[in-house]
């Protein structure tokens, strides 16, 4: 690669050298009284030639290139999109891509083609051509109305993208920090998020989100921060916030892409349709996994902020809900942030019916870390 880097830099530097020269030898005859009868103009119709055929040679093997890398990297473009609204951003992705390609090959095709049948030739003569109205209507329509149906139709879908989220959207509450991503979930009890707060957010107390436990919703709530659980075919609401600098939820496989800024919640919602299994069985891949990416450089370890996704039937995705402890049941700590008016509600999830888990503080850290390895004694 190296190699090849040096051996097209010389020819860079070789051929500007022959450019800058020739193009002072070029202007040295324009100064010469007899320009009709100059060397350099006119006289090598060999070299017009040669450059006519050899533009247009430069346009054929781009088609090939064009079509070959196609061809030899489609297998790494994304699969078909598991969300409802990737496929059609998709489609019109593709309908985009196709109208441009054609604008784009017949153009250079008539740019190139012209180069060279037209190259100069001392016998011709040039005519004095203005305009063409018919021509130039017809050149302003046309893409006209092709690029308002463009527009007019990504506009559409994208209204409906963002539009308000269904009532019965599952709502998940996401936050990007330096580096990883953590979400909470409303509970089974109650399905209401408590409400959060920044100057709550404590790593080292069990509560790098800042859930508030003086409101009662946040009693049930969990959080996970290794990985999100979504239900297949369901409306699905993320409510994106950041704790430090932007970061951008990216789920590659549903075309979802949404900006996390501090001090700004965002939102974004859509519905997955290919469960991972799914997925798995579609690509014959059974190591599978869908993920939560950050796409917008956040520092150092920005490359490694990524969250596993897992897509479940609906029926596994309520029983894995059932599944999660509560942030008071993990942390039986976080109870002395409670008031002591609602001290009694939020007892019941942490002296569960389970027996008493000591909580050592490798739990706290772990969670802290983006781990969720849990180590009880
Ligand atoms: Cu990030």
């Amino acid at each position: 690669m190296t190699l090849l880097i040096a051996i097209l830099s010389i020819l860079f530097i070789v051929l500007t050298f022959m450019v800058v020269s020739k193009t002072q030898a070029i202007l040295k005859g324009l100064t010469k009284s007899e320009v009709e009868e100059s060397e350099y103009l006119g006289a090598p119709d060999k070299f017009n030639s040669a450059n006519g055929v050899g533009l247009f040679a430069f346009w054929i093997i781009s088609i090939v290139g064009i079509i070959w890398s196609f061809i030899v990297y489609k297998k790494d473009f994304l699969p078909e999109a598991s969300s409802v609204h990737g496929k059609e951003t998709d489609y019109w992705f593709w309908v985009s891509m196709i109208v441009i390609m054609i604008g784009f090959f017949i153009v250079n095709t008539f740019l190139f083609l012209f180069s060279y049948l037209y190259r100069h030739n001392k016998n011709r003569k040039v005519t004095f051509y203005t305009h063409n109205n018919n021509l130039e209507i017809i050149w302003t329509t046309v893409p006209a109305i092709v690029m308002a149906g463009l527009v007019f139709s990504g506009l559409r879908v994208w209204t409906k993208i963002t539009s308000e989220a269904p009532a019965n959207a599952e709502q998940i509450d996401i936050m990007g920090k330096q580096f990883g991503w953590t979400v909470r979930y409303a509970g089974v009890d109650d399905n209401q998020f408590g409400k959060y707060n920044y100057k709550l957010m404590d790593d080292a107390g069990g509560n790098p989100m800042g859930v508030d436990f003086s409101d009662p919703n946040s009693f049930d709530d969990f959080s996970n921060a290794s990985e999100m659980h979504i239900p297949k075919g369901k409306p699905v609401l993320l409510k994106i916030r950041a704790r430090d600098v932007l970061h951008s939820v990216f789920i590659p496989h549903m075309r979802v892409k949404m900006d996390a800024v501090p001090g700004m919640p965002t939102k974004f919602w859509f519905v997955a349709d290919k469960s991972t299994a799914d997925m798995r069985a579609e690509l014959g891949k059974p190591e599978f996994n869908y993920e939560i990416a950050c796409t917008e450089i956040c520092g150092r370890s920005h490359f490694g902020m990524k969250l596993l996704l897992v897509v479940d039937e609906p029926a596994d995705y309520e029983k894995w809900k059932k599944s999660q402890k509560p942030l008071l049941t993990e942390n039986p700590d976080l109870l002395n942030k409670v008031p002591d008016n609602l001290k009694a509600k939020a007892q019941k999830y942490v002296a569960s019916d389970e027996p008493a888990v000591e909580v050592v503080p490798e739990v706290v850290a772990s969670r802290v870390l983006g781990n969720s390895s849990k180590v009880l004694k």
